[in-house]
């Protein structure tokens, strides 16, 4: 199973190349508003930035899923282009979800460039000399972002039978998500020390509704739909459930990586403990921890000081979380591959095989 092969740096490349004509696309839609330029150029920026620079698993996903329920020898142009779209809409989402998760989440940086809201602001140039961020605008860009998928959509896919069905994905996931990023927020507005809320049981609900939807469920759903293929079937609910999963596996890792990956591969700076984040970890130390230990982390997780956060590792350190953590990163791989491969044939496996082997060991 660990020779299907991931995206090719080609299918990657074409991938991007679409993206210049999806820009020209909104922008064409403000001029025919007749916005100023200045506005045109913000916006033009905001999508030059946001949307650019991640892995795009989620986007090349939708064309992946497509190939692998046809058949590549099946696609003709307009379907290979149309995955494409529908992948980059999915970009759009995921761009205006992390502005407005950097903003929530007190980030510094993304993609290896400053977070949106602190992004040197192009209008506002060196007060006194002093570079200006783009600041609170940036919830506004988030909105932007977000209104560029509805508009990609309606221009390439309204006269499509299966257009009102996604938009009705593209919606609800939407809702799961900022439903998850809620439910992230303010379990992290607990009170200092109170883990009361701590496990993996609302970890791992958590994970559901701000990632697995829209990263996983829904480039598949989507790929299936453009298909011809009704993604909301019973029949397809083992499938749901097995992505829906596979997303919780990738935001554990995201939770590990952003204690002990490298900024720059993982091109931000993690901040979790600091943010009294429900994370995997802390939920997995709590698991572990004795009672003295689990004192020492309630007087110093949540708090925005090196010291405290020092303390907090030094913890994660003496209980073997790495050695924790790898043990739940393969139990959980080997577990995906036998359930994929007792699956039907409903759905390809290498649907989920591509997807299960892109986060297996990943370090960014
Ligand atoms: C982010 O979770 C989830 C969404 C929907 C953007 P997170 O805050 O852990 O992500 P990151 O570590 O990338 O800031
Ligand atoms: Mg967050
Ligand atoms: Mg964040
Ligand atoms: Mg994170």
């Amino acid at each position: 199973m660990s020779n299907v092969p991931l995206t090719s740096l080609q299918e990657f490349e074409e991938f991007i190349s679409v993206f210049p004509k999806l820009k020209q696309d909104i922008i064409d839609t403000l001029v025919e508003k007749k916005i100023n330029q200045e506005i045109i150029d913000w916006v033009g920026l905001s999508i030059d930035v946001n949307p650019i620079g991640g892995k795009y698993m989620r986007g090349l996903s939708v064309l992946n899923t497509i190939k692998d329920f046809k058949g590549v020898e099946q696609l003709d142009e307009e379907t290979i282009f149309l995955g494409r779209v529908a992948g980059w809409c999915i970009e759009f989402l995921q761009a205006s979800l992390l502005i407005a998760d950097d903003i929530m989440d007190g980030g510094i940086m993304r993609r290896d460039r400053p977070c949106w809201h602190h992004y040197p602001n192009p209008l506002i140039k060196n007060l006194n000399g002093v570079e200006q961020p783009i600041g609170k605008i940036a919830v506004n860009d988030a909105f932007i972002m977000e209104s560029c998928i509805y508009i990609l959509l309606k221009k390439y896919f309204r006269e499509k039978p299966y257009y009102t069905k996604m938009l009705e994905l593209y919606h609800e996931i939407s809702h799961n998500t900022f439903l998850g990023q809620l439910f992230d927020t303010s379990a992290c507005h607990s009170l200092k020390g109170d883990f009361s809320s701590f496990n993996l049981k609302n970890y791992f609900q958590i994970a559901r509704f701000k990632t697995s939807y829209y990263t996983f469920y829904t480039p598949v759903a989507l790929g299936m739909l453009m298909c011809g293929i009704n993604y909301l079937d019973p029949q397809y609910d083992a499938m749901k459930e097995l992505l829906l999963e596979i997303g919780e596996y990738m935001t554990a890792q995201d939770d590990y990586l952003d204690c002990y990956g490298l900024p720059e591969n993982i091109g931000k700076v993690g901040s979790d403990i600091e943010e009294n984040k429900l994370s995997f970890l802390i939920c997995q130390a709590l698991n572990y921890a004795t009672p003295e230990q689990i004192e020492e982390l309630k007087k110093n997780y949540g708090i925005d000081n090196p010291e405290n956060v020092k303390v907090v590792k030094k913890i994660y350190n003496d209980l073997g979380m790495k050695e924790i953590y790898r043990k739940y990163e393969d139990s959980q791989y080997i577990d995906f591959i036998k359930r994929i491969e007792n699956m039907d044939d409903k759905v390809p496996k290498i649907v989920f095989i591509r997807l299960v082997n892109r986060c297996y060991k990943r370090n960014r």
